[in-house]
């Protein structure tokens, strides 16, 4: 029986010192012996938080940053990280336009909520980073999606996000489209500001978000 609580801690730790070898060795050896590909990712969550302390505290550096989004698109291409985001099922219940806003060029929560949308079968059209509202806003008539995801880790990204709603309520058609917002750092009184229809802190929390919208408008709710 695989002590998980100590490999976790474990990689934690390695992820923090950017132990790139370590954190795949780690990975790898944590999934063969029962550990969660979920369980997995809130683990190399954790020690990316240690790395962002680090970097408010100086000690490390925006290549140590860099680092550290190389660890982790390492951990989310293992084989069985990839099979997390594998849907059978071929059939569609939505589309979603997906991306990251102007002056953000974080992707990995992005990333990682495509891989849970299109795992729960939605069809997922990503338009990438640093997405100004006028692409937003093309992609959005080109593609008529039942839900716009915007994803933002930055702080500072609200606005972006916020610009892109008041674009959308400017071209008529808000109401054609619900829109979710994601980013650690988001409440509902952010969320309220930006004008968005719901938000999560949490990928897999988000599309859950997305299922319950698609139920309730088969359902007839809207
Ligand atoms: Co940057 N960075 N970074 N960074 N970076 C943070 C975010 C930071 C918190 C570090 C810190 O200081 N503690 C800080 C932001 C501070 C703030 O806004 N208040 C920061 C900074 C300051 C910066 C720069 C400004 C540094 C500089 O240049 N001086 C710069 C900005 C560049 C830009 O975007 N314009 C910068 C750059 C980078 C890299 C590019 C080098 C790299 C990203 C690589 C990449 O994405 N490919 C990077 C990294 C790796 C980080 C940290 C260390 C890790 C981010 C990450 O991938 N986490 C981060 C520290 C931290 O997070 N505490 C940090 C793992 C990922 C799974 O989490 O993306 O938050 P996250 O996704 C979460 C939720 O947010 C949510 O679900 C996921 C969990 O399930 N979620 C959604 C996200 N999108 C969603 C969408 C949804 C629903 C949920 O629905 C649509």
């Amino acid at each position: 029986m695989t002590d998980s609580v100590e490999i976790k801690e474990a990689i934690i730790n390695a992820v923090a010192e950017l132990d790139e070898d370590e954190v795949i060795r780690l990975a790898e050896k944590a999934l063969r012996e029962g550990v969660l590909p979920e369980e997995l990712l809130s683990t190399v969550n954790q020690g990316m938080l240690i790395v962002g302390q680090r970097y408010e505290e100086k000690i490390y550096f925006i290549a140590d940053l860099i680092m550290a989004g190389v660890i982790f698109k390492e951990v989310l291409g293992l084989k069985q990280m990839q099979e997390l985001f594998h849907s059978k099922n071929k059939k569609k219940i939505g589309k979603i336009v997906l991306g990251t806003v102007r002056g953000d060029l974080h992707d990995i929560g992005k990333d990682i909520f495509r891989g849970f949308a299109e795992t729960n079968s939605f069809e997922v059209i990503d338009i990438g980073v640093d997405v100004p509202k006028e692409v937003f806003l093309k992609k959005i008539q080109e593609h008529k999606p039942d839900i716009l995801g915007m994803s933002g880790i930055l702080t500072y990204t609200v606005d972006a996000m916020k610009e892109v709603v008041d674009a959308l309520k400017e071209a008529g058609l808000r109401d054609t489209v619900k829109v979710i917002v994601g980013g650690s750092h988001l409440t509902a009184s952010t969320a309220d500001y930006i004008g968005a229809d719901g938000f999560a802190t949490d990928a897999y929390e988000g599309v859950k978000i997305c299922l319950r919208w698609m139920k309730s408008a088969l359902e007839g709710g809207g």
